[in-house]
């Protein structure tokens, strides 16, 4: 793709902006759903399965309804609500989650039936009122349970627990494995760890009966995705529905779904016209927010004797929990664990099962982190089985800068990147302060190089510069924390050469009339920034023009900067943005078009950012007690638009990886129940559990946009859980401890290392 390069002198792209959105979030004035409030609003409460798998024999609201303040109680059977398209995927056994479950439950969570009160105490009272008499059904858990010989079918109407098998394969992958020298082998398990966004699960709706009209306030990352589902199942039209996004909390990939309770929340606002409200509890929030990862697999890589990758095998499944219509993370997953390395041969399968338990999806990285962590811990397997230096054997095995665009023997096609100078950005930061011990403590070093597919799809732009010079761009993106409004400020403000302060952002307001996707994949930047970026390009090709009309100087001539249009070397000959647009409609053609133009906008192919992760852990052998004590990334974000935000993405993101690595676990025992479903039990990384993370930017431009930019959300939860645990082992080898698994709970490490001490006695 050409650059276009008209000649602007805003230079916003690559300033560290402190975000002016940020300001009333740190003050607490943030406006969440939960900040919505009307006396006139109805409340909701969902009554939930407390079984895994069970029947519903009975369910009797007449307990509930008899409490004051309580206006209805609904079951599946009182809903006329179309929950949607069963699957879009062929050959896949689809299992759409039903809005409420009406014969049996599948998960501890499973709604039955939802309580409309005056009040929220009073619809949660009258919910533990709903009588439910459930006959317990036989149950599965875990993906070996599920795929066993004679194992008890989540949906027995599917005939297997299995719902669907992606394959990917290319180059001659048996020779590979006959012509290897060496072949590594490990089964490999990745555990189940929930998004915890701070805001919990929550809707607002409001019907406007004069109008026809409802309005709906909802914890989304996808404004358009819930748009299209509340039509679909109220039967409302297009411009009868108004979606908003206000401030979310978070979103992580997990608030990316339409869930039921969206659907639900505006139902019930149409059938009573009255504003409706529910906001999930932290424990609901754990039950029904889907979760992620969970995944195991069996892997092998194929060496020559020079220490070359010849080919690679993965055999995956994954929890898909109870419900599925997608296959979701499983299809980055299946095609992204040849990682940052030339391998001419590879297969991958990936199996989706079903399990009696919270639903599974995207969380940030959704199949990314996986399939980085099936690749770095085989790396760092077959240095150490076959004596090679871990970051030898990568160095010689990367895919060099002179392959790009590189296409994968798995089918993608990588764009650019130089993966030997992020890891060398790495190592010397590394270097330039070396680890010291405390006495008693086991020091590890380990490294995990990835590549994170960035800004899939499209995305939409509008900028228009109104009659006082000001513009308003809108994007079909939306912001959960990222920061858009001051990055797509900035973007636009560059290309236009007008000042950051007069550039007006909007986003996450389906009534904006731009059709838009959303923000996940790290696409925002990439995808919809591209947009307002290619938008503004044309708006400044119109405006420039105008502008050397009214100036009498050719177009070429003239410079932005500040909102004003000048002559290059006649400062005095200038002109305003306003002056500008006032003029546009009343010039002759070709200039009298409008400035206001939209753009959808794709890639073609997605950008891979990439880096080089390095951690430092210190093991106190005598409690199991791993310290992180220092996290290293060099990464590849291509231009970076915002340093200071790309920074706080990176910081976020590693985090997170850090929560995966150490000790974040959503756990299930035997009968299906979660053992981690609070913030109690369910360990998240405090601030004085990390270190300062130490980052390097190593840029290679994406030539797949206009402003050369790569996504950055997931680099970081991609790169550190591989690092992490090699780092783990590396510390644990010398003692014996061959191999670990996430997440490396004190106990886990201190009962390696009794393992070990007992097997040597
Ligand atoms: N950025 C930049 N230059 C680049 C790339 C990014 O300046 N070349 C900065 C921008 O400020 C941009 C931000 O980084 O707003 C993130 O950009 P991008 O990588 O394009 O990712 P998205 O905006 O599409 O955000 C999605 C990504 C994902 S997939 C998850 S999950 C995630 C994440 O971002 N969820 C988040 N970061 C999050 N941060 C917060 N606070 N909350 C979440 O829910």
């Amino acid at each position: 793709m050409e650059v276009p390069q008209p000649r602007r002198e805003a230079s916003e792209i690559g300033k560290p902006r402190r975000p002016p959105e940020l300001e009333h979030l740190l003050r607490g004035a943030g406006h969440y759903v939960s900040d919505f409030h009307q006396p006139s609003a109805l409340h909701l409460a969902f009554v939930r399965s407390p079984h895994a798998h069970a029947r519903i024999e009975r369910l009797d609201p007449a307990p509930a309804l008899a409490q004051t303040g309580i206006v209805a109680v609904f079951r599946a059977k009182d809903l006329s609500l179309d929950p949607g398209p069963a699957s879009g995927v062929p050959g896949m056994r689809a299992a759409p989650r039903p809005l409420l479950a009406e014969d049996v439950v599948r998960f501890v969570g499973d709604p039955v039936a939802v309580v409309v009160a005056e009040s929220a105490s009073e619809a949660a009272d009258a919910a533990a009122l709903v009588a439910v008499d459930y006959l317990p059904l036989p149950l599965v858990s875990t993906i070996d349970d599920a795929i066993a010989p004679d194992a008890p079918l989540v949906h027995p109407a599917l005939g297997s627990n299995l719902a669907f098998t992606l394959e990917r394969s290319g180059g001659d992958v048996d020779a590979a494995f006959r012509a290897a020298e060496h072949v590594v082998t490990r089964r490999i398990t990745i555990p189940r760890v929930a998004g915890v966004p701070l805001e919990t699960l929550g809707a607002f709706a409001a019907w406007d009966p004069a109008a026809g009209r409802l309005t709906l306030w909802c914890t989304t990352q996808a404004p358009w995705r819930v748009h299209a589902a509340v039509i679909a199942a109220l039967g409302l039209s297009e411009s009868d529905v108004r979606v908003i996004a206000p401030d979310v909390g978070g979103g992580f990939g997990v608030r990316g779904p339409v869930y039921g309770e969206y659907l639900v929340t505006a139902y019930v606002a149409r059938r009573f016209g009255r504003p409706v409200r529910y906001v999930a509890t932290r424990r609901e929030d754990f039950l029904v927010t889907q979760s992620a990862r969970e995944c195991v697999a069996e892997v092998a890589l194929a060496v020559s004797a020079e220490g070359r990758f010849l080919g690679l095998h993965v055999r995956a499944a994954t929890n898909l929990g109870a419900y599925a219509t997608a296959p979701g993370s499983a299809q980055r997953l299946v095609a992204l664990p040849i990682g940052a390395y030339d391998i001419p041969a590879a297969r991958s399968e990936v199996r989706g099962v079903y399990t009696n338990t919270n639903p599974t999806g995207a969380y940030r990285g959704a199949g990314r982190p996986e399939a980085a962590y099936l690749i770095e811990r085989m790396v760092d397997e077959t240095a150490h089985e076959l004596g090679q230096d871990p970051i030898e054997l990568r160095r010689r095995n990367f895919v060099a800068p002179e392959r790009f665009p590189y296409r994968t023997a798995l089918g993608l096609t990588y764009d650019s990147g130089n993966y030997a100078a992020t890891l060398d950005a790495a190592l010397a930061t590394l270097a330039a302060d070396p680890p010291t011990t405390a006495p008693g403590e086991l020091i590890g070093i380990g490294l995990a190089c990835y590549v994170e597919p960035t800004g899939g799809g499209w995305e939409s732009g509008r900028v228009r510069v109104t009659a006082d010079g000001k513009v308003i761009a809108t994007t079909g993106s939306t912001s959960q924390g990222q920061n858009h409004r001051t990055t797509f400020a900035q973007i636009v403000a560059d290309r236009l050469g007008v000042r950051f302060e007069d550039v007006e952002v909007r986003q996450g307001d389906t009534a904006e009339n731009l059709p838009g996707i959303g923000t996940f994949g790290s696409r925002s930047t990439a995808l919809g920034g591209g947009a307002l970026a290619e938008t503004a390009d044309e708006v400044f090709r119109r405006g420039r023009d105008i502008a050397a009309h009214l100036l009498e100087a050719a177009p070429e001539d003239l410079v932005a900067r500040d909102g004003r249009f000048f002559v290059v070397g006649s400062p005095e000959r200038a002109t305003t943005w306003a002056d500008v647009a006032a003029a546009a409609g009343n010039l002759p053609p070709p200039l009298n078009g409008e400035l206001d133009v939209r753009t959808k906008f794709d890639m073609g192919n997605e950008s891979y950012a990439n880096g080089s992760c390095i951690a430092v852990v210190g093991i106190d052998p005598t409690t199991g007690v791993a310290r992180l004590r220092r996290l290293l990334l060099a990464h590849d974000g291509g231009t970076a638009i915002n340093p200071r935000l790309v920074q706080a993405q990176l910081e976020g993101g590693l985090t997170q990886g850090v929560g995966e690595a150490l000790g974040e676990w959503l756990r299930y025992d035997d009968a299906g129940q979660t053992l981690s479903g609070s913030l109690l039990d369910y360990w998240i990384p405090h601030a004085d559990e990390v270190p300062n993370y130490e980052i390097r930017d190593v840029p290679t431009p994406t030539p797949l946009n206009p402003l050369g930019a790569k996504g950055v959300g997931e680099a970081g939860t991609i790169a550190a859980p591989p690092a992490i645990v090699n780092a783990v082992l590396d510390a644990l080898r010398p003692l014996g401890v061959r191999s670990i698994d996430m997440p490396l709970i004190p106990e886990r490490i201190w009962s390696a290392l009794q393992h070990v001490q007992q097997s040597q006695t």
